[in-house]
């Protein structure tokens, strides 16, 4: 049989919508994958509206989500030991003489057998789904197409919600071969998870653009175009001069009928999403952006059109505008939290009672139940979610979905640190801001990813589960990005986690308000600073001038010292802590990381032996 017979008669329905995009190596793509996994049928999307209400019909005919009381919600389970991206067992497949460093890798062809194995067979009595996306907005310089095949309707809507239709730009690839490809299956069920989760596998081939995932359901470790994409796509731009980063983007409007536009780097589960919606701005996109050099101009857009955020402490007092959405009718996919008999939802930190009894990712709940390790099950998972559109958000930015993105003027990262970094700091130029800003970014671990939680990580640009390419090279291709902008955009810091010697938190949830913009108002150099050896921070009077006019809080000058207090000791340490990282796992790290840090370090050296181990920023001033 021909290879377009084969494919005919496999596809029957849906030929004429594969054969319309007339791209042979699509073709081969798919043709593959359906002899390997051999599902019983296909069915190829065009994007077209009736094709999306299939996918959200028949994730509820097979159960893989369940409809809910509220018009447009559903809810979907994970399984149990499915909850969050699977670090360990996501890997490079790397040919011989590549080298990654220290990126977790498995020799391609050993890795490919094993996951080969995993997908063969795998579709056997179901159906193929093979649907088209494009990352950043279409016909843009963002544009990125993509190509998914998998066996969960719950990933194919979930995509159909986050990820803009890619289908009709397929037909204009002037280079058919230039798509991201992903091949997914969940893998044997029991009920509806996924039952081997031990042959749970994300391998990613970089030379052929091309991500495996098997038997795991969890957005973070099958949704192709999130996190999978993301490290092709460092990988691509690395090579390209641009960046592919784990960043929101959102719009500040200190100033009538002007925008300023930050671009964020947090690990996961650290604020991203919150100070993308935080109350008064809009927001762009929450998880990740593709930046560019446009004529001198940093211009960034929002890969996707939807949010995996959060749920958990999603309330109406601290996120109003993301309570709204998940309350009212629309559409919306609940992850992994508690489902009642009469198909109302619950999460930890919503407003309300919690009900004593319903169905979650354990299975029947009832208040107090414990899992196999005589752990409290909790209503919902901590690291429970809810995909929406920014289309459903009433914050939406005019210029979200605008194809020529919108230019940055800050770039802000920040971490979770209780102890070292002052809530907000401006660093003093881009090279200083990459290296001691963003290549220096330690964070406590979260639910987010499988493991202990509240160990300090180093995570550089948040995005080390992401790297591709070896680091020092990541870090490099990140300084000379910055190098050829025309006019160069401010890096801050910031950190919302800072605690007191009781180890209560120094901040206010909405304090971030404040940070924000106070970093617009110093984009628009609109105020001064008190420069410190790690970088420029806000003034007393700046501060509560803007907590008074956003919050209506009186800032007293004792909450600006505790909180702005120049930490000589732990900012020795976390620079000390930093540059051994870089000396032992990062052998190819430039120069200028560790001149920048030496710099840094004397820095805080000389001003701890004139003003002592913890220093006001009063004493600094007009130094
Ligand atoms: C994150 O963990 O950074 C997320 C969710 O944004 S995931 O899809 O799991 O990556
Ligand atoms: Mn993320």
């Amino acid at each position: 049989m021909s290879d377009a017979d084969f494919l005919k008669e496999k596809l029957g329905d849906s030929y004429g919508k594969l054969s319309a995009l007339d791209n042979e190596k699509l073709n081969d793509f798919i043709e593959a994958f359906i002899k390997h996994c051999r599902p019983d049928s296909v069915f190829v999307c065009d994007n077209s509206d009736a094709d999306h209400q299939y996918i959200r019909d028949t994730a509820l005919e097979l159960g893989e989500e369940k409809s809910l009381a509220m018009e447009g919600h559903t809810i979907h389970f994970d399984g149990y030991f499915d909850q969050a991206r699977d670090k360990a067992n996501t890997k490079y497949l790397i040919g011989k003489g590549v080298d990654l460093g220290e990126l977790n890798c498995v020799d391609k062809e050993e890795g490919l057998a094993e996951v080969m194995g995993f997908l063969e067979g795998s579709m056997v009595g179901k159906q193929m789904i093979v649907a088209f996306f494009t990352l950043g907005p279409e016909n843009s310089v963002f544009s990125q197409s993509c190509a998914q095949i998998t066996d969960s309707y719950y990933v194919a809507h979930s995509e159909t919600i986050l990820y803009r239709p890619g289908y009709e730009q397929f037909k204009r690839l002037a280079d058919k071969d230039d798509f991201f490809r992903f091949v997914h299956t969940a893998g044997e069920l029991d009920g509806v998870v996924s039952k081997d989760v031990d042959k749970r596998r994300v391998f990613m081939d970089l030379a052929d653009n091309i991500v495996f995932s098997t038997n795991t359901q969890y957005a973070g470790n099958t949704v192709g175009l999130k996190k999978l994409a993301l490290r092709l796509a460092i990988n691509k731009a690395c090579k390209q001069d641009w960046l592919a980063e784990h960043m929101f983007i959102m719009g500040c409007h200190g100033k009538e009928g002007e925008t300023t536009y930050f671009a964020g780097a947090f690990p996961s589960a650290c604020g991203k999403t919150s100070t993308s919606m935080v109350r008064g701005e809009t927001i762009v996109g929450d998880d990740i952006a593709y930046i560019r050099n446009v004529d001198g101009k940093c211009m960034a857009a929002n890969v996707e059109k939807g949010i995996f955020g959060i749920i958990r402490d999603v309330n109406s007092k601290d996120d109003p505008v993301i309570y709204n959405a998940v309350t009212t009718p629309g559409e919306v996919i609940f992850s992994n939290i508690l489902k009642t008999e009469d198909g109302k939802v619950f999460w930890l930190g919503k407003d309300g009672q919690c009900p004593k009894s319903g169905f979650n990712h354990s299975g029947d709940w009832t208040e107090g139940k414990k899992d196999g390790k005589d752990n409290e099950v909790t209503c919902s998972h901590k690291n429970a979610r809810y995909t929406l559109a920014i289309s459903e958000l009433e914050n939406q930015d005019e210029h979200w979905d605008d194809p020529a993105g919108v230019e940055l003027g800050g770039i802000i990262y920040g971490g979770r640190d209780s102890d070292t970094t002052v809530p907000v700091e401006e660093s003093f130029g881009w090279d200083h801001g990459i290296i001691t800003k963003g290549a220096s970014i330690e964070s406590e671990t979260t639910a987010a990813t499988l493991g202990e939680e509240g160990v300090r990580k180093f995570n550089p640009m948040s995005n080390l589960d992401f790297v591709a390419v070896p680091i020092g090279s990541y870090i490099q291709a990140n300084l000379d990005f910055g190098a050829k902008l025309a006019k160069k955009t401010k890096i801050f810091s910031v950190n919302y986690f800072l605690k007191d010697e009781d180890g209560d938190y120094l901040n206010g949830k909405e304090d971030k308000r404040v940070w924000l913009r106070w970093m617009e108002a110093r984009v628009r150099e609109e105020v001064d600073t008190i420069k410190t050896p790690t970088g420029y921070i806000p003034k007393y009077e700046d501060l509560k001038k803007l907590f008074a006019e956003l919050l209506d809080f009186e800032y007293t000058l004792e909450d600006y010292n505790r909180q702005f207090t120049i930490r000589s000791l732990e900012l020795l340490a976390k620079t000390s802590r930093i540059e051994v990282m870089y000396r032992e796992k990062v052998p190819d790290t430039p120069k200028i990381v560790y001149d920048m840090l030496d710099e840094q370090r004397k820095r805080i050296e000389e001003t701890r032996e004139k003003h002592g181990d913890y220093i006001l920023p009063d004493e600094l001033a007009g130094e």
